[in-house]
């Protein structure tokens, strides 16, 4: 099964999010509904490690805290492939973050050494763009640098099933840890 961990986007965050997705000038929108940060990408695992993965995240034992969206920007350089809004620096965010890479370590999940860049992503890209395709995605970048969202409470955190399919990721939430 593949699967991630992600904190949920609020509604509020979502009208947001699809605000500014709605004047994107190019790119294949993510869908409201998988809006999300993700944590930890766990990849295809055997269930029998997942039950191992969850009972140890049942133990997840952190205060909630206010996470703001800022910023947006790309990942791939010159050949963009996601577009993304960013977070500002936040130490409750990276304690969660090293939290959960730790108790996955711990149930025997190994995870790919990465440096943790918190994003959502709003829109993914083909391989080819073109030059008139990138000049646009610019200027919305430009446009859009300053983006601050309202502040809001992450009190869960979620494992998600991904489905990859011909029209993209279906995500099934598959279990909550609250945070108190
Ligand atoms: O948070 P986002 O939507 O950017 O890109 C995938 C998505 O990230 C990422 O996991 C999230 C849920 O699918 N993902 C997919 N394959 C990945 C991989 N091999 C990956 N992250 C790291 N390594």
């Amino acid at each position: 099964m593949r699967a991630f961990i992600a904190i949920d986007m609020p509604d509020l965050a979502c009208d947001v999010l699809s605000k500014l997705q709605s004047d994107l000038p190019t790119g294949r929108l993510a869908p409201p509904d998988n809006l999300h940060l993700t944590l930890a990408f766990l990849g295809e695992q055997p269930v029998e490690l997942l039950e191992d993965a969850h009972a140890a995240l049942t133990t997840l034992d952190l205060p909630a805290f206010d996470l703001q969206l800022a910023g947006t920007d790309t990942f791939g350089g010159n050949a963009p492939k996601v577009l993304f809004v960013g977070a500002g620096p936040n130490p409750a965010l990276d304690r969660l973050h090293a939290k959960i890479r730790s108790l996955l370590h711990g149930s025997g999940l190994m995870l790919d050494r990465q440096r943790f860049r918190p994003h959502v992503t709003l829109a993914r890209f083909p391989a080819r763009v073109t030059a008139p395709e990138m000049e646009r995605l610019r200027r919305w970048l430009l446009a859009n640098a300053d983006f601050v969202a309202e502040p809001f409470r992450v009190d869960h955190v979620t494992l998600y099933r991904s489905e990859v399919g011909r029209g993209g990721a279906v995500h099934d939430p598959l279990a909550r840890y609250m945070l108190t």
